[in-house]
């Protein structure tokens, strides 16, 4: 199915929905893993590869300077070229402690991160303690926002809707009080439940459509069609790893696949080498590291690993073989000399594939 109709069928999550929107659009199904460890480095390669990318992976804690100015940086390249920011934090602890990774500390990342992910060996109970977290700290910035109204202070519209909290230093707060997140105007689109924002994405659906069909012609056009990022949080469940030996197979992957299926007002995909959609109803997207192409000109050349167990497979085999909707590479794009041209090569690469597989000409 393609990711237009994706995208439109009624029980999508509205962050996926936009997601799958934004991958028409942009015609990228490609997402830079920005292995970086600095936030220089960091803004510069967002800057860089932003046209090509659909959603940029972070590991905040390789960042030794990570702090507002990351946040901020990343925000404003997120808004301006178009692209969910995805925090690669792989939780994976009892319900209460992830609860405080997610939404405190130095990272606070239910503040800027549209998408995170966790591992499901603690049990199912991690992903409703990050659903509750998430909701709760949407909820508690609705609540400031409804309070910042009543009194009739909103701030200037240009800090509006990106899908983040803020990028100030008000965020929620070391202990993780969520009711201290500030005060900022925005329209609220969607909080973590599907039932809560239908009124809503029903009402764009039709321009948003209408957007996706001419965004061939006007992709600016589409964009400004598509607007920001809704006021959501969604999880990716690692289902398959692509490291050598890893443990992530057979009744592991099962379960991982019905913990995703009772919670998918929350979790909207898979980290995962393989599509997992299998019963009517699953529309998870599949996101798919462990990515290589061969350098250009040698195109016949086999992609295999790092030495350090990763595996390697090419955006063709991901994509049409193996039916995974967004590839991630990090490596690939980060070293080449033009990373720019390198992201756009990948960009190509696995559209091609995605095309071929949904049958476009
Ligand atoms: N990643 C994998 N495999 C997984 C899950 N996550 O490689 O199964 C992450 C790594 C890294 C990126 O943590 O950030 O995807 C892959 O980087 P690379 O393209 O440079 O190998």
């Amino acid at each position: 199915m393609s990711f237009s109709k994706r995208a439109n069928l009624p029980n999508t999550h509205p962050l996926a929905a936009f997601l799958l929107h934004l991958i028409v659009i942009k015609r990228t199904n490609l997402c830079l893993s920005a292995d970086v460890t600095t936030t220089s480095a960091l803004l510069n390669i967002a800057e860089e590869v932003g046209d090509s990318i659909c959603m940029l992976k972070t590991h905040v804690d390789i960042i030794s300077d990570f702090g507002e100015k990351t946040v901020r940086g990343l925000r404003d390249i997120a808004r301006r070229k178009r692209f969910l920011v995805f925090e690669d934090r792989k939780f994976g602890d009892i319900g209460s402690t992830v609860q405080k990774q997610y939404t405190a500390g130095p990272f606070s990342i239910v503040r800027w991160a549209a998408i995170t992910n966790a591992h499901i060996f603690p049990g199912p109970a991690i992903v409703t303690a990050l659903k509750a977290a998430a909701a709760d700290a949407i909820a508690a910035f609705n609540r400031s926002v409804e309070t910042e109204i009543s009194v009739g202070t909103p701030r200037p519209s240009s800090d509006e809707d990106d899908g983040s909290f803020d990028g100030s230093s008000e965020g929620v707060s070391n202990d993780g009080d969520t009711t201290k997140l500030p005060l900022r105007k925005r329209s609220i689109v969607a909080a973590t439940t599907i039932e809560s924002s239908t009124e809503s994405t029903t009402l764009e659906r039709g321009a948003l459509d209408e957007a996706t069909a001419q965004a061939e012609n006007d992709r600016e056009k589409a964009l400004e069609a598509l607007g920001s990022p809704p006021l959501a949080r969604g999880l990716l469940l690692l289902a398959e790893m692509s490291s050598e030996g890893n443990l992530l197979t057979g009744a592991y992957t099962q379960k991982c696949i019905d913990i995703a299926r009772d919670h998918n007002d929350f979790v909207i995909g898979f980290i995962a080498q393989h599509d997992l959609n299998s019963k009517p109803g699953d529309n998870f997207i599949t996101c798919t590291p462990g990515i290589s192409l061969p350098p250009p000109g040698q195109e016949g050349q086999k992609v295999s690993g790092d030495g350090l167990g990763q595996q390697y497979n090419t955006p063709h085999k991901a994509i049409v073989q193996e039916g995974c909707d967004v590839v991630i590479v990090g490596r690939g794009i980060l070293s080449a000399k033009d990373r720019a041209a390198e992201a756009e090569r990948y960009r190509r690469e696995a559209w091609k594939a995605y095309e071929e597989r949904v049958g476009a000409n």
